[in-house]
């Protein structure tokens, strides 16, 4: 069959990195090699839908939804497809998320819930009449008459079955990931899913907490590829969580060393999990950025929502890394349910002690199917929309606040978020050795000149419109409440400080 995959447009500035959509990519490599024809649309670099339709006539069409912020452009897409009498299949972190919700759109046939390369397979053939949907594994639709279905879930796969991602699938010299250790980074991924069950991430839904590994040698390739044909100079490990098992990472490391190729790489891991020799072991292979999902500075806190990692490890683990030379982005969660203003003031504080190179406070978001959510639904603290239309969110969804769950006023929150974003983009940073650059500020203005061919004039006015405004917001909640920042310690001296008790 011929597959047209599409990539809604989520609404990101343009002065926003553009990142190919590694689902997609996957998909696409996965069924080319059983056989189907396909064509990646991707709404974030092309404008035309029907232009790629009258190209490629396709039989069937596959849209992946990411986030909230990417529901409105799908809900566009997906309208004209079908109007063309295409089959319409949906798929991705979201739609896993909203089976029901997406699957009673007028507008979608099937949606396929987590991984989707097997799944999606079965449903052209359910598409073509060879069979019926009910024997397909991991799938929600509604039949004839109206009634919902979810089929029981699907075996997860050996990550071996799948072929290499065959990047002449997308236009990859149109990506400009950056962040301060490379110029141009490739997201890749090593593993899927994570072992552990924090209450609010989606993880635990998606990937039923359980950890599979691509073969390395398929990873070596990408790289060398990536590297030599294409030239990126960096790499980016999205997966869930790196380095828990110790063989696979010493591996992992040596092979990275072998390719003998100037290019550096960063992922995500865990507090307590990376030894001073597993660090040195790995910037030796070139990592130069590891990024630390703290969340909450506060012990209750991290128990209540199942962030189980050695706290005394926190200061020794960042430390470790600045001397070595890696750079560290600490993730925080704030606005989490019930919180009050003592406990996120030891987040503020743990932020400021740790002094990471980046980092990200994030008002906490419900995503549905993860245990906070059910709570939060449970306690009558929540309802979640009924329709798609009313789950459309923004792309900048963790940096605005929807919904307070919290014990703390709207106005703290936003002063506590703001002023560190304000930090982040206008703080003298020390330069690090063997990093490119150190400013965000920087890499949004790259980006904004690169992206121009994309967006066009129209596209820059609207950036420029929407980032003054974002800018103006964000200088009003860092500067115009001295009480408040008084009140949190928001004091950009603090950066570094250990003394608070
Ligand atoms: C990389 C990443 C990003 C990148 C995006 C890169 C990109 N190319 O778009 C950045 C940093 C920009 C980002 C931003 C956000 N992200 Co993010 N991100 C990830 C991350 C780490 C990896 C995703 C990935 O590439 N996976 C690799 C590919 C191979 O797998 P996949 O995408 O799951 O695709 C498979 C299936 O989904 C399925 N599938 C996909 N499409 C289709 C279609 C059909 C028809 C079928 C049948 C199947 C199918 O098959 C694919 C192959 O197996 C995940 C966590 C993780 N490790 O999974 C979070 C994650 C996806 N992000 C998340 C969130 C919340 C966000 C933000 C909203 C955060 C924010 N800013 O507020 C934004 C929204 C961005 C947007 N565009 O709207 C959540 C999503 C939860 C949810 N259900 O909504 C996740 C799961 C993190 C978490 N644990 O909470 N993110």
């Amino acid at each position: 069959m011929r597959v047209l995959f599409a990539r809604p447009n989520a609404g990101y500035y343009v002065h926003y990195s553009a990142q190919p959509s590694l689902g997609l990519l996957a998909l696409a490599s996965f069924l080319q090699a059983k056989g189907h024809t396909v064509r990646i649309f991707d709404h974030e670099l092309e404008h035309d839908l029907m232009d790629a339709v009258t190209e490629f006539q396709p039989d069937a069409a596959a849209v992946t939804l990411f986030s909230d912020a990417t529901i409105p452009d799908a809900m566009q897409i997906s309208r004209a497809l079908k109007a063309l009498g295409l089959p319409v299949l949906w798929g991705g972190h979201m739609a896993s998320a909203i089976p029901e919700l997406a699957a009673r759109a007028d507008f979608v046939d099937y949606v396929g819930i987590s991984e989707g390369e097997y799944t999606l397979l079965e449903l052209l053939e359910v598409v073509e009449g060879k069979r019926e949907p009910e024997t397909v594994l991991g799938i929600a639709y509604v039949d004839k008459d109206g009634e919902y279905h979810r089929t029981a879930d699907r075996p997860f796969a050996d990550l071996s079955d799948f072929p290499p991602l065959d990047y002449s699938l997308i236009p990859v010299e149109r990506f400009n990931y950056k962040l301060p250790f490379a110029n141009r980074i490739s997201p890749m991924m090593a593993s899927k899913g994570c072992p552990f069950s924090c209450t609010y991430c989606f993880n635990n839904e998606y990937h039923r907490c359980q950890r599979r590994v691509y073969p390395q040698e398929v990873i070596f390739q990408q790289i060398q590829t990536l590297a030599t044909k294409y030239h990126f100079d960096g790499f980016l490990f999205v997966d869930e969580i790196f380095g828990t098992d110790k063989q696979e990472l010493r591996k992992f490391c040596q092979g990275i060393k072998d390719l003998n190729l100037a290019v550096t790489w960063g992922t995500e891991t865990t507090i307590g999990m990376l030894t001073r020799e597993d660090l040195e072991l790995m910037h030796g292979a070139g990592c130069r950025w590891l990024q630390f999902g703290l969340e909450s500075g506060c012990a209750e806190m991290r128990k209540k929502i199942h962030k189980f990692y050695d706290a005394s490890k926190i200061d020794e683990t960042f430390r470790n890394c600045r001397e070595i030379g890696i750079m560290t982005q600490g993730q925080f969660i704030i606005a989490l349910p019930d919180e009050t203003p003592e406990q996120v003031r030891e987040t503020v504080r743990l932020c400021f002690r740790t002094q990471p190179d980046m980092f990200s406070l994030a008002f906490f978001v419900p995503i549905p199917g993860t245990q906070l959510c059910r709570e939060l639904e449970a306690a009558g603290e929540l309802t979640l929309p009924k329709t798609l239309e009313d789950r459309v969110g923004s792309a900048m969804e963790r940096q605005q606040l929807r919904q307070n769950f919290s014990r703390i006023p709207d106005r703290d929150l936003l002063v506590i978020q703001k002023s560190f974003h304000w930090w982040l983009v206008f703080k003298k940073k020390k330069k690090i050795p063997g990093v490119k650059r150190s400013s965000f500020l920087e890499i949004a203005v790259e980006n904004l000149l690169v992206n121009l061919r994309r967006a066009g004039l129209g596209g820059l006015a609207r950036d420029l419109w929407e980032s003054g405004k974002l800018l103006c917001t964000e200088a009003w909640y860092a500067h115009a409440y001295p009480s408040i920042r008084k009140k949190y310690d928001l004091y950009a001296k603090n950066f570094g400080r250990t003394d608070w008790d």
